[in-house]
This record gives structure tokens, C-alpha cells and sequence, in this order.
């Protein structure tokens, strides 16, 4: 029931007891608080007041960085607990937990490696008599706000860029899976953090998300999530002009030429689309598959899903795990029911498995719809679960076309064994990362993040830091003499100001 403000676990002013159970199988897993706006406005003026005692700005950039390095040894040195939890809280399989913990650790590491380089350049003033240079400073005050799906890693491609820059911060996880950031607190505290620079609001986006996107004290919001709530994050920043970084998920295309390696791209195509259930930013849930390739694809396809082995975290025999809650395996529903009413074949799954095993639990299968066209509402919106939509093309411009029409453009795969095609097709999609044979890498020095409305601004890479720094300009007039820009100049005069 407790809150990371000031340094220390304090108890919520506001809000009730909110119950953590696990989605695998409905067991308890810690009752945290779902805390109030004024919770929320107490870690804000934490984090401001610690900011403005500069006790972390003001620290050399290399001994953030190390203390950074220090949070990723930790990490790893924790990795059996946090991996637990993070299972537990999400319900994926904990070799899945585990496999991002690695990632976590990579990214503070990436970060803290960075420290001391690119912090500011000297530009020529074209004048003998003066000096310039751009430097960098913190933003100030972040609202770090976190989604279900990856709580710690989305947490880590924040926190760790946003403590490189010298920021201070207020991180709100969602309140489905809030266990690892609130063990990330004391990780920080441990590595040497000052007290202050990093708190904790455990919530809904009612209760503290709105206070922290709204708050005058509040200098930038980073936002996972879905759209719509991306687009109220980005009108509750409008009223004070905070820095809004987004990133809001995508319909993902994966085009696959008649001409790829058929084992290849129909494994990749599995992955792509089922990987934790589906519940991932850059699932490749859109299948663009060449007409003529079209029949065995997908024959083979709906075979190998239809033997995907569902399990909960503990579960070496499963490949995949639950959906996160019972109203997102509703939304899912929802959406392969429109599908299907609008014109679409069901291939395989359509349902929640039968199995009396999964009963307690928010399993979906691994489902298939044929024959879909670009305005059904299972192609246009996220449905964020294991759903696999399949549209075909006659041609490369056709591929490309369909793959770009959409109103996201996070990520986007082709697989051909035509090196010349895939260049030009990947030039050609609007996405921001794009796959050549492959689905799903990512690396923490790549920028990651959409077009369109898969939000703004970049995470991860330099982007992923610049997105945390103020840039400021310093002109230094080392010979300086007056304008005489307005009247009352000596008589003669002919100086005047520069622009
Ligand atoms: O996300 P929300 P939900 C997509 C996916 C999913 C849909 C809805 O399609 O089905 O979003 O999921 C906090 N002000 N993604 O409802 O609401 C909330 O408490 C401030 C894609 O779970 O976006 C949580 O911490 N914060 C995605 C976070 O926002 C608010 C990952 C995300 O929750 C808020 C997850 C408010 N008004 C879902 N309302 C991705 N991009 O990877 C909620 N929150």
C-alpha cells in the first residue's frame, strides 16, 4: 500500500487497496495502493524539489552514467526475483521475464556507457569577436508512464535515459502490473540514487495518471499505452506545454513474397504475431502475403498455430502465456466476432481454450482470419491480442499500399530473397523500424518508435536521450563594444546589433 516519494515507502494519502492477481490463474500476488491526485501531486513536488536542489543535475555526466551501470550489475545480480515478479504480475512465461531482464539490464548499460559523449558543440559565429556553443541541460520534471505488456523494460527505456540527462522523475506503472518499477525504486536507492530524484505513484490513470499529465510542475510526459488514452495524455500536456513523448502500438505489417524462404518467413510469421500472446507494441498482426503463395501459407500457418501450447509462467511446456485481464480478452473477442461478422473466415481459434486447465485464467487461442479487407475494424484498430489478419497482393506497389494504409506506423517486416526488393520495400513503408527477414529485433542504441499515429518523438538510441535534454545556445561576445542600435548613438556611429 505504500508510495516511493522522497526516498522512502510512505502510504497513500488517497485511494483504496487494489488486489495484484496473477491473469494465468487468478492467484494472489500483492495488494498495492491505488492512490489519489493527491498522491500523485506529493511525488511531483518531490521530484521538483529535488530537481531544483540540482543534487542530481548537477552531478558530472559520467557519474550518472555509473551509477546507471551500477543499477544494470543489480539487475542482474536480482534477475531470479525480478523475473518472478514480473510473471507473476503479467502471467507471461518466466523464461519470456527473464529474456527481458536481460534486455532491462542492457539498456541502463547501453545508457550509462553513453555518459560524457555529445553533450553540447562549439558553432562558428562567422565572427572574430565572439564565441558559441550549444549546450545541453535536463528537462526537469518527467511523468514517466508505463503500460501492462513490458512493465519493467517499458519502464527502463525511461527511467534510464531520463536519469543520464540529469532529470528527476515520477514513474507510474500500470496499476495491472506494478511489482518490478516498485522494485526498480530500491534498486536506484541501492545503486546510490539521491533520495527524491525517483518516485513511485502505484494507480489508474483516473486517479493519478491525469494529475501527473496535468500538473503544472510537471515538465515532460513519456506515455505507453493505447491510443486513446495517448491522445488524452497529449491534451492534458497541451494547457501547460509539457514535452510529449508517445508511443502508442500499431497494426503491424508483414509482407511476404511468394519468393522468401518459405520456413523462414512462415516461422517468423508465427513469432511475429503470437509472441506473448500477441500483447506486444510491434506484433506483426497484419499478414500481406504474395496471391500466389496465399493457399499453403496459410494452410501451413493454421496448422502450426492451432499446436501452439498455452501455459502460465511456470509451465515449461507452454510457447505462450494469457492475455493480461478479463476485459482485454473481451476487447480480443470482440474484435475477431466483428471480423468475422464483416466478412472475414476463421481459420483457427476464435475462442478461449476449452481446457478445464485454463479456466482461471485469460488464455486465448492463437487465432486466424482469412479474407480481410482494409476497412474491417480487426485491420484498422489494435486489438493488442493473438489475432493474425490475412490480406494478399498481386504486386510490389500493391504490398506497399496496403502495408502503409493505416493510420499507425510503429514496425514492419518483409521477407523476400530478392535483396533489391526488399530495400526498395522497406524504403517505401511508413513504419519506424522496419524487419528485412526477421521480426522482432530491437536494439537499444536503434531508435524505436512510430509514425503516424503511433505517436512521437523516438525511445531508445541518441533519440531516445535527446528527447530528455533541454538545448540551450550560449553566445559569448568576448570583445564587446555598445550597438548603437537606437538614437543617441556618438555622431558617426554605424554599429549595430546582429540578429
Ligand atoms: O492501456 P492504457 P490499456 C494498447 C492496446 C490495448 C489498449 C488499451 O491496444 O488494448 O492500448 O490498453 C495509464 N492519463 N496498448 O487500457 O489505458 C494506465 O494506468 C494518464 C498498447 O491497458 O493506455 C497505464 O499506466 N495515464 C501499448 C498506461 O496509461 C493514463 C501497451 C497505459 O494504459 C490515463 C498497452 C490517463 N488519462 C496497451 N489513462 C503499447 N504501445 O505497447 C490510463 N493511463
Amino acid at each position: 500500500m505504500q508510495l516511493f516519494i522522497e526516498g522512502e515507502w510512505v502510504d497513500a494519502l488517497d485511494g483504496v487497496v487494489r488486489k495484484i492477481r496473477c491473469p494465468a490463474d487468478g492467484s494472489f500476488v500483492r495488494s498495492v495502493a491505488d492512490a489519489g491526485p493527491r498522491d500523485a501531486a506529493r511525488a511531483i513536488s518531490s521530484a521538483r524539489a529535488s530537481f531544483a536542489s540540482r543534487v542530481w543535475a548537477d552531478r558530472p555526466e559520467r557519474e550518472r552514467g555509473a551509477l546507471l551501470l551500477r543499477v544494470a550489475d543489480l539487475i542482474d545480480r536480482d534477475v531470479a526475483a525480478y523475473s518472478m515478479a514480473e510473471s507473476l504480475d503479467t502471467g507471461k512465461r518466466l523464461v519470456e521475464a527473464e529474456y527481458d531482464m536481460a534486455d532491462i539490464a542492457a539498456c541502463f548499460r547501453y545508457y550509462g556507457a553513453m555518459a560524457g559523449e555529445g553533450i553540447g558543440r562549439v558553432v562558428d559565429t562567422g565572427r572574430p569577436d565572439a564565441l558559441s556553443r550549444i549546450t545541453v541541460s535536463p528537462v526537469g520534471v518527467c511523468a514517466l508512464i508505463t503500460p501492462w505488456n513490458y512493465p519493467l523494460l517499458q519502464a527502463s527505456w525511461k527511467v534510464a535515459p531520463a536519469l543520464l540527462a540529469g532529470n528527476s522523475f515520477v514513474i507510474k506503472p500500470s496499476e495491472l502490473t506494478p511489482s518490478t518499477t516498485m522494485m526498480l525504486m530500491d534498486t536506484l536507492s541501492e545503486a546510490g540514487l539521491p533520495a527524491g530524484v525517483a518516485n513511485l505513484v502505484t494507480g489508474t490513470g483516473a486517479g493519478v495518471g491525469a494529475t501527473l499529465t496535468s500538473h503544472p510542475d510537471v515538465d515532460l510526459v513519456s506515455f505507453t499505452g493505447g491510443l486513446t488514452t495517448g491522445r488524452s495524455v497529449m491534451a492534458a500536456a497541451a494547457a501547460t506545454v509539457k514535452r510529449v513523448a508517445l508511443e502508442l502500438g500499431g497494426k503491424n505489417p508483414n509482407i511476404v513474397f511468394a519468393d522468401s524462404d518459405y520456413e523462414t518467413a512462415i516461422d517468423h510469421a508465427l513469432t511475429a504475431v503470437f509472441l506473448h500472446s500477441g500483447q506486444v507494441c510491434s506484433a506483426g498482426t497484419r499478414l500481406i502475403v504474395e496471391e500466389s503463395l496465399h493457399d499453403r501459407f496459410v494452410a501451413d500457418l493454421a496448422d502450426r498455430a492451432s499446436r501452439i501450447r498455452l501455459g502460465g509462467p511456470f509451465d515449461d511446456n507452454a510457447e505462450t502465456g494469457t492475455l493480461i485481464s478479463g476485459a482485454h480478452r473481451e476487447k480480443v473477442a470482440a474484435y475477431v466476432a466483428a471480423g468475422i461478422a464483416e466478412g472475414a473466415v476463421l481459420v483457427t481459434g476464435g475462442s478461449a481454450p476449452a481446457e478445464e486447465r485454463f479456466a482461471d485464467g485469460f488464455f486465448y487461442l492463437p487465432t486466424i482470419l482469412d479474407g480481410c479487407t482494409a476497412t474491417m475494424s480487426v485491420i484498422t484498430d489494435e486489438s493488442f491480442g493473438p489475432v493474425l489478419t490475412v490480406e494478399t497482393f498481386r504486386t510490389e506497389a500493391e504490398a506497399i499500399s496496403i502495408a502503409n494504409d493505416t493510420i499507425y506506423g510503429l514496425a514492419g517486416a518483409v521477407f523476400t530473397t530478392d535483396s533489391g526488393k526488399a530495400q526498395r520495400v522497406a524504403e517505401a513503408l511508413r513504419h519506424g523500424t522496419v524487419w528485412i527477414n526477421d521480426y522482432h529485433p530491437y536494439l537499444p542504441q536503434a531508435e524505436w518508435g512510430g509514425f503516424g499515429q503511433s505517436g512521437n518523438g523516438r525511445e531508445l538510441g541518441q533519440a531516445g536521450l535527446a528527447e530528455y535534454r533541454e538545448i540551450k545556445h550560449v553566445f559569448h561576445n568576448i570583445d564587446p563594444k555598445p550597438p548603437h542600435w537606437f538614437g543617441g548613438s556618438p555622431a558617426g556611429s554605424t554599429d549595430v546589433a546582429g540578429g
